[in-house]
Formats: structure tokens, sequence, C-alpha cells
């Protein structure tokens, strides 16, 4: 089978999301994953306007990592912000942060991922308008990354978390109705095993549409630890063509080293 590029999820920020695998010491974790084998990190950012983008981008090559994805749900997470949020200065904020993210992301040539910076539907508000707000805003989020050469990827995020694009079908019908070339989807395997009928068809439908992809077991554990399929998934992600990283995004349980290290050698001896 094709053996993708693979990468794992470190916050560069503190963070209260359990799944963002490495948090802490940014140096320190990006030599782990580096030594550990994975080819990338995923940068879990907050705020672009908080970091150091040059001393980002020195540590990331000191240790020969690529970036392939940069995941801003943080904004939702600690902020609040959010595209779907009743107070229009809300929704406004969370647009900005996200063009905010587009210099850096052009910089490590990474795919912008909406995970639940999309928010949720708050009282008040009907599921319609939500969805009115959120396509009205990743169409112009699309439209601001779209000349610095940025991707935008949206996760459908299981039901316990949003009502808003919940599998790929939804994803997709979205796409149609943003209609921009650089907006697709980030397919995450714990999501899609909660809500997608037969994960491997539902990769099969996204195809050339998947712009990244994460990885964490049935139980979101690291790959190995559950119940998936992850030969026929990988082979599966392999036919439509996507040639882009494999990123982990689990739970650091047992404790992150020992995640992170099962995970690698497991996706490897799944993908040889
Ligand atoms: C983020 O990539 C994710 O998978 C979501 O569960 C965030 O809540
Ligand atoms: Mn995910």
């Amino acid at each position: 089978m094709r053996r993708f590029p693979l990468s794992i999820v470190v916050s560069v920020q503190p963070a209260r999301f359990e799944a963002a695998t490495f948090k802490g010491d940014l140096d320190a974790n990006l030599a782990q994953v580096a030594a550990l084998g994975y080819d990338g990190a995923e940068l879990a950012i907050r705020d672009p306007r908080q970091v150091d983008v040059d001393e980002l981008e020195r540590l990331v090559h000191k240790h020969g990592l690529a970036v392939p994805a940069i995941g801003t749900g943080q904004a939702w997470g600690e902020e609040g912000l959010s595209f779907t949020d009743p107070d229009a200065e809300v929704r406004r904020a969370a647009i900005e942060r996200v063009k905010s993210h587009v210099p850096l992301a052009a910089r490590f040539n990474a795919v912008i991922i909406i995970g639940l910076l999309r928010g949720i539907v708050k009282p008040g508000v009907t599921q319609e308008q939500a969805m009115t707000w959120l396509v009205e805003a990743l169409q112009e989020c699309a439209a601001a990354a779209a000349p610095a050469g940025v991707r935008l990827a949206l996760e459908p995020i299981n039901r316990y978390e949003t009502t808003l694009i919940n599998n790929v079908d939804e994803g997709l019908a979205l796409i149609e109705q943003v209609g921009a070339a650089n907006f697709g989807l980030l397919l995450d395997t714990f999501h899609m095993n909660i809500e997608e009928p037969s994960i491997e068809e539902s990769i099969r439908r996204a195809g050339e549409r998947i712009f990244h992809f994460h990885v964490a077991d049935s139980n979101r554990w690291y790959p190995g630890a559950g119940h998936l399929d992850f030969r026929s998934i990988l082979a599966t992600l392999a036919e439509t063509g996507y040639r882009g990283f494999v990123s982990g995004e689990f739970l650091p349980r047992p404790d992150v080293e020992t995640a992170a290290r099962e995970a690698i050698a497991y996706l490897r001896r799944v993908l040889d």
C-alpha cells in the first residue's frame, strides 16, 4: 500500500482540547515527534498574532518536519469564537481569525482546518440561519486564502459536538454551496466511525475533495488501540488519489509518548 507521510497534532499555545496530542514545550515536543519518525507536525494555533512565526519556522525546520495543516479550533475552545454565533461581532472575529492564519499557512504550505470554529447552533438561532452564516463565512475565508494559494478544509464532526456538518454527504453539499476550488474536507476516522454508514464508501464519495486526514481509533486512542480496520480505510484513501498527510489526532493515553510511538509503529505495519 502507498506509504502516506505521517504527522501528529502538536499544540503551539496552551489548550484544553484533549486530543491535541502534544502540548507544552514546543521545541521538546517537535524533537520527540521527529525522533519517533514522523514526517510532520500538524500545528494547533489559537491566535497567529501571538506566535513568533520566524521562531516557529526555525524550530520546525530544525527538526526537519513539515507542517501539513494548521488547526484553528482553540479559538473556539478557549475564546468562544465561531462562524455561527448570534453575536455579529463574534462571527466577524472568527472570520478575521481564520484570515489571520493565511500568511502562516502559506509559509508552511499548510491547509487551514475549520473544525469547531464553525460553532454550534446556539439558543435562539435556527439551523437554517446558522448554515447561512457558515456558508457566507467560508466563502469570505476561501476568497481571502485563494490568492495565497492556501486551502481550507472543513471537518465533519460527530453529532455530540455540533449539529453543523456531521458527515461527508453534508460536507459535500456544503462544498457545492460555498463554491470555491480551495475549499474541501478534512476527514477524521473518529468522527466517521460515529457518523458514516461505511467509512470506506464515504472516503470514496469525498474523493478529490479530501484535503487532509485525521486518524484516531474507535475509542479516540491511537490507531491500533480500538476496532477500526485501518488497513481497509487507508487502502481506500490511497485509491482516491490522496497524496497528503495522514495525521494522528488522538488522546494522549496511556501517555503521550506511548500513544505517539504505538501509533506510528502500527500505521507503518499497516502501510507496509
Ligand atoms: C478536531 O480536529 C476534531 O476532531 C474535533 O473533535 C474537535 O472538537
Ligand atoms: Mn479531527
